[in-house]
């Protein structure tokens, strides 16, 4: 869509006033996604439509958008800026420019290979919860909570077991700029390109390959054109629920618990969920698709990762300053003391 059209397009929605109330009074609360009917997001998002419908007696209800009917995903994350949507999945990979300390999340192997454990820092980690909402919540962004959809797997026509396999190698990622320096430190040739065309890159070899959870290399059938899969457990997908914070402010305190309470409630949904879909994936691609070769790395082979990673980390404090170099540190405690108790 021509620019010029998306930025009206988007003022008129935003016109249309947050808090919409229809005829009968009910409120209406949009709430827009990044992926496709059936995803993580999707399912998460139908719960939470399944919760506050009941638990406000159908005084409120929520109208879901799935990616691409008002926009991308940073198209979205500007409405929701704006008010023209009320709550919106705001996933660090696709708002690195807007709230640049959130690109801590495109670091590989700050997380732990174990996902209960992640579980509990994203639930308690001060430096997430307070330190980097405070970033969010400059840029007229309310994080509501902190959760990941599962580690971000390498799909490719060739192995890639060591870093010099990803010399030259035209990786797709999401366009948050330090996802992108992530692969730089392996000497891969980074190309961000929006979700919905990622297929079509693959297919025309644009591309030679793209990291994403496993449902989402199912759903989006990435194994019809990719023929390994690594299981490199590098990085996790993490996404924030976020809501508008002028809508919320103006709201009164029992539709505020509503939606606190909605939300920590779905804070272990949204990880079930996760796990549910991502080992459902890699059964249905297997049986699909015989031929995928999936390989995981051996800790040497890990190990190599890792030590080249270093310099993104160094790029990612050059891009963010001292106080969200601050968060890191916090964030690097935290997780050391969760994964050492
Ligand atoms: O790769 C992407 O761009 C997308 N991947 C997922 C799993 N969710 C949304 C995001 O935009």
């Amino acid at each position: 869509m021509n620019k010029k059209i998306l930025l009206l397009f988007l003022i008129i929605f935003s016109l249309l006033g947050c808090n919409k109330n229809n005829n009968n009074g009910v409120k209406i609360w949009r709430f827009a996604h990044e992926e496709v009917n059936g995803s993580v997001q999707d399912v998460y998002v139908k719960e939470f439509k399944k919760i506050i419908e009941e638990k406000s007696n159908g005084k409120i209800q929520i109208e879901i958008y799935p990616v691409g009917q008002i926009g991308d995903a940073t198209q979205q994350t500007e409405l929701l800026q704006l008010g023209g949507l009320e709550f919106a999945m705001v996933s660090p990979g696709n708002t690195g420019t807007i709230v640049p300390e959130n690109q801590l999340f495109s670091l590989h192997f700050l997380f732990l290979e174990d996902m209960e454990k992640n579980k509990k820092i994203f639930r308690e980690s001060v430096a997430l919860n307070e330190d980097l909402t405070n970033k969010y919540l400059k840029k007229n962004i309310m994080p509501l909570s902190y959760w990941a959809e599962g580690f971000m797997q390498w799909t490719s026509n060739k192995s890639l077991r060591e870093p010099k396999s990803f010399r030259g190698f035209k990786m797709r990622t999401m366009p948050s700029p330090m996802t992108m320096a992530s692969y730089d430190a392996y000497d891969a040739n980074p190309t961000p390109i929006p979700y919905m065309e990622v297929y079509s890159s693959l297919q025309l070899n644009m591309i030679d390959g793209q990291e994403n959870p496993m449902f989402a290399i199912e759903e989006m059938k990435y194994a019809e054109v990719q023929n390994h899969i690594t299981l490199s457990n590098a990085s996790l997908f993490v996404t924030v629920t976020a809501c508008n914070p002028d809508f919320f402010n103006r709201l009164p305190k029992e539709e505020k618990n509503l939606i606190l309470d909605t939300i920590d409630e779905l804070q272990d949904f949204a990880f079930d969920i996760q796990e549910k879909l991502n080992n459902e994936a890699l059964e249905k691609i297997l049986v699909t698709y015989p031929e995928t070769t999936v390989e995981t790395l051996s800790s040497s082979e890990r190990q190599q990762f890792i030590n080249k990673s270093k310099t993104a980390k160094n790029k990612y404090i050059e891009m963010v300053g001292k106080s969200g170099a601050q968060i890191l540190t916090k964030l690097e405690n935290e997780i050391d003391f969760i994964n050492n108790n």
